[in-house]
């Protein structure tokens, strides 16, 4: 409390002490305001307080250091203590306490609204139904009328009220990336990196910074299929100490296009064509070959995204990129560049084409549910965090421009330095509150981490919190739940529609005197902008470098096992098959021919088509001649989560071998994979022993695309079963490890799965199951028995 010198009692200028406008030229200093009561006591001091804040900060002390060369060096903002923390207040009634406004002692400095999501969860247990105002409902059942045959009457306000928030229940979809899944987790750094970067992640080796992740298809609508070829989003939002960070990324690490520029026409061409709004997350249509042969610098990306990246087996199964060149900048100001990657610990792991097109239509939520599946059986999907570190004089010596986001620094010229690991451990509450809700923004970085001059990443920086506006509502987004960082805010920013903060205090400027300068600018603390020299004239356009729009698409194709260039090839027919324009097919034909001829007559022999002249290149630079970059091919990263979380079918027919299969399928429970007995209906199947088992899913309700392998279990009597051989059939196609045992084999014959060495197929005896189970599990843990496709 402040100190106040007693006058005896004084009353001059206490009217103004108690009046909002207009007082004496000098301070008042009336000790009493009429009748004592606490709330003018307060407002004595407050009044009496600000004027000693103010006298503080006789004039702007910081203004001459905004200016020249003193402004390379931020500083930080002047500031004062309050004599009284109500001298700050907005209201000398701030002490007043109640239910609804708080128990009258404000936390000074600390805003509520940043603290964990528990202050907004909502549980009904034990509790009554109420409107949107609290009130208890009486009946959720009927309408308010007049009589039990009349009409309804406007005065039912609950009716209204429950009908006008259905009705609005809907938000516009994400632009691009409307299907997605996300979890909660955390981000735990390996050592200390401080001499690198001030990001707080990295500050102390095992020091956990908390992530939300959302995980999405780009091109398909909110209700899309999970499965569709497509680049899969990749958006980690860290809730640091010094604020939020988004690293908005991608399971592929180049992008379509150069310039920012072109965005919207990428979109718009690979959407569902505007006439007829088809096809829904598809890029095997006209308008999109169309642009694509007419952007050749898509011909790098065109090599991922035709590749089985882009039919992943799970969101945990694949890699995740920044795209973009950063950089990492220590607090001494000294700056890397960075590019990141972060590498699934369950390896990387594709489906196959027409395994994910079945997938679409028997589980379109198949990756959402594997996702939901994992966490919530305790099997946390984990990815480490590497950095390619170099310097601008590295980057100087590169074939390519680190600003172009249609190139990769390959891992032979830059290693991947392993720095952290992410682990999603949590799911969300609420799908909409949360994962709907969350605003991913390219533009949110934190001291210690900076963009560069990559002209898409340059127009990401606007587009991600414009898109918010319209999608949530205004400007207050940040304010949801899910986005508010851990840390804390403080600024001058105030109102717009559903503002969540109740500022204390009249000032919402700065500078000012009147809050003792607060919130006052942070200075070398804050985040401070590498201060890279720009300087050229205006001009539209791109480096020259950036022309060069082939050898890395080459570079990919040449690092690329045979399977993996088959399954390319087949993807370019899948997709230009379905244009119908030949002279659009045939450019697609001519930009294939500058990377690969062998790639283009593949594809042109697919099509039924003559190759026509290479399309002309973009520049007269020669192209650059890489090295094949093993790194590249999917099979690079095995992983090491073995048989864990790997979904098993466990085929049973009449009569089967009912200890024997209870034992195995607790073996392989044990590993960590998730066996189901399936079979032609759920419920009792008589075994050959007393105890019957249970059927836990039919073959219609979990088809063959569902699982990553097959065990038939040695029943006499499925022989002829249609769905099951179905099933055999497709888990053969599919190159997915089949075991039989006992007469299990005969099924595998009635489905003719060749009889050839194949390690995936695997046929023993009963009395050898558990030999036979551990070649099966082997099979099984290394995703595919690709080797079955070269036949
Ligand atoms: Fe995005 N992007 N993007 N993008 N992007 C959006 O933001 C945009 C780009 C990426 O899970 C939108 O909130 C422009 C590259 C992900 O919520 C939008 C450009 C990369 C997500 C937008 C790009 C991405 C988005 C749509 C070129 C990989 C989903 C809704 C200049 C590095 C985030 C939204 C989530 C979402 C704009 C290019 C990744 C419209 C203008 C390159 C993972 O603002």
């Amino acid at each position: 409390m402040a100190k106040r010198k007693n006058n005896g009692g004084a009353v001059d200028g206490a009217g103004s002490v108690l009046s909002t406008v207009a007082g004496p030229a000098a301070p008042p200093h009336p000790t009493r305001l009429g009748p004592p009561n606490p709330i003018a006591g307060q407002l004595l001091e407050k009044v009496t307080g600000d004027e000693t804040l103010a006298a503080e900060m006789p004039f702007n002390s910081t203004k001459p250091l905004e200016y020249g060369e003193a402004a390379y060096t931020p500083h930080k903002g002047e500031t004062h203590t309050p004599p009284t923390p109500i001298a700050t207040a907005s209201t000398c009634t701030e002490t007043v306490a109640s239910e609804k406004v708080g128990d009258g002692q404000p936390d000074i400095g600390d805003n509520a609204i940043n603290r964990p999501l528990d202050r907004v969860r909502v549980d009904d247990t034990g509790r009554e139904l109420t409107t949107n105002q609290g009130v208890p409902v009486a009946d959720n059942q009927n309408s308010l009328k007049a009589g039990l045959r009349g009409p309804t009457l406007m005065e039912d306000f609950i009716l209204r009220e429950k009908l006008t928030h259905f009705d609005h229940e809907r938000i516009p979809e994400r632009a691009v990336h409307a299907r997605g899944s996300a979890a909660h987790g955390y981000f735990e750094s390996y050592e200390d990196l401080r001499a690198i970067t001030r990001a707080a992640p990295f500050a102390a080796a095992g020091k956990r910074t908390p992530v939300f992740v959302r995980f999405s298809t780009v091109a398909g609508e909110r209700g899309s299929a999970d499965t569709v070829r497509d680049v899969r989003g990749f958006a980690v939002k860290f809730y640091t100490d010094d604020g939020n960070w988004d690293l908005v990324g991608n399971n592929i690490p180049v992008f379509f296009i150069q310039d920012a520029m072109k965005f919207p026409d990428l979109v718009h061409a690979v959407k569902p064509e505007p006439h007829h709004a088809m096809p829904q997350a598809s890029s095997a249509h006209d308008t999109f070959w169309d642009f694509a042969s007419l952007s050749p610098e898509i011909a790098h990306m065109l090599m991922w995204q035709t590749s089985d990246r882009a039919i992943p087996r799970s969101y945990r199964m694949m890699q995740g990129f920044g795209v973009h060149t950063f950089r990492l900048v220590n607090d001494k100001g000294a700056s890397l560049f960075c590019k990141f990657h972060w590498t699934p610990m369950a390896g990387t792991h594709s489906l196959v084409w027409d395994e994910a097109v079945r997938i679409a239509g028997a589980d379109p939520d198949y990756h959402r549910r594997d996702l939901w599946e994992a966490i919530d059986s305790g099997q946390f999907p984990e990815w480490e965090l590497g950095l390619q570190l170099f310097t601008e004089e590295q980057a100087a010596q590169f074939p390519f421009d680190i600003l172009d986001p249609t190139k990769i620094v390959p891992e032979e010229l830059v290693p991947v330095r392993p720095v952290g690991k992410m682990v999603l451990d949590r799911n969300p509450d609420n799908f909409f509150a949360e994962t709907e809700q969350a605003a991913f923004c390219a533009a949110q970085v934190v001291p210690g981490i900076d963009f560069t001059n990559d002209p898409l990443l340059q127009g990401r920086l606007h587009s991600y919190i414009d898109t918010q506006i319209t999608r949530l509502g205004g400007p207050n987004f940040h304010e949801i739940p899910i986005n508010t960082p851990v840390a804390q805010i403080h600024n001058n920013q105030r109102e717009g529609f559903h503002r969540q903060q109740i500022n204390r205090g009249r000032v919402n400027y700065e500078p000012n005197s009147l809050a003792g300068g607060c919130p006052f600018q942070a200075g070398a603390r804050g985040f401070v902008s590498v201060p890279e020299p720009s300087q050229g004239n205006e001009v539209r356009g791109k480096p020259e470098l950036f022309a060069d729009h082939y050898s890395q698409a080459r570079l990919f194709w040449v690092s690329q096992s045979a399977v993996e260039q088959r399954h390319i090839i087949d993807a370019f027919r899948f997709e230009l098959t379905r244009v119908q324009t030949p002279a659009v097919r045939s450019r697609v034909l001519a930009l294939l021919l500058n990377i690969d001829e062998r790639l283009a007559g593949a594809v042109a022999d697919g099509l039924g088509m003559v190759l026509p002249p290479p399309l002309p290149l973009s520049s007269d630079n020669p192209p650059h001649d890489y090295q094949p970059s093993p790194a590249l091919s999917l099979f690079a990263r095995p992983g090491a989560l073995g048989v864990r979380t790997r979904r098993v079918a466990w085929m049973v027919g009449q009569g089967a071998e009912g200890g024997q299969v209870r034992k195995l399928y607790a073996a392989l429970l044990d590993a960590g994979a998730v066996p189901r007995l399936i079979s032609a209906r759920i419920g009792p199947l008589a075994t050959s022993d007393d105890a019957p088992l249970d059927v836990e899913i039919s073959f219609e309700t979990g088809p063959s695309v569902l699982w990553d392998g097959v065990i038939v279990a040695d029943s006499p009597v499925f022989v002829g079963d249609a769905q099951a051989l179905e099933f055999l059939r497709l888990q053969y196609q599919h190159d997915k490890p089949i075991l039989a045992l006992g007469n299990g084999a005969e099924l595998l014959k009635a489905a003719k799965i060749p009889r050839k060495p194949d390690p995936g197929v695997i046929v023993a005896e009963s009395a050898d199951a558990e030999a036979a189970l551990a070649s099966f599990k082997e099979m099984l843990a290394r995703h595919r028995v690709y080797a079955r496709e070269r036949a």
